[in-house]
């Protein structure tokens, strides 16, 4: 039985899509490439997370992976070399993992967004 490729639902400018595909070059993994939109409506996609609305969406066969957490344990469970993960300390990596994607990303995006000009500009104080 063949094996089914491996699809990412991506688009460009997706820094949680660029972790993923940073990681399919790191472990040397071939995949292939479905361009999403950026903004709602995915009329295409919808059915097939069942209203998952973030971004990247990994799929194997009728297998979908939402959450970049998610989508790493998988590649890493089917592709374990080279890991992900520095051996004997997964525990910390998954939790830093965590911190970064989550509150540090969240509040970094704040800062960026509220010390850019146009954001200055707009933003009565
Ligand atoms: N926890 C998710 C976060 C993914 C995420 O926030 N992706 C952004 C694009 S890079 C997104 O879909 N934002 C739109 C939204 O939050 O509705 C993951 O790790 O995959």
């Amino acid at each position: 039985m063949s094996v089914p490729p491996i699809i990412l639902h991506h688009f460009d400018q997706s820094p949680f899509s660029e972790k993923i595909r940073l990681i399919f070059g790191l472990k040397n993994i071939a995949w292939t490439s479905v361009r999403i939109s950026r903004i709602m409506p995915r009329p295409d996609l919808m059915p097939l997370t069942g209203g998952y609305r973030r971004t990247p969406v990994m799929q194997i066969g009728a297998d979908i992976y939402c959450d970049t957490q998610c989508i790493m344990r998988e590649l890493e469970r089917r592709f374990p070399e080279p890991s992900l993960l520095p051996r004997g300390y997964e525990g910390i990596a998954w939790g830093s993992a965590m911190w970064t994607d989550r509150p540090f990303f969240q509040n970094t995006l704040a800062c960026t967004k509220s010390s850019s000009p146009a954001f200055a500009m707009s933003t009565p104080i």
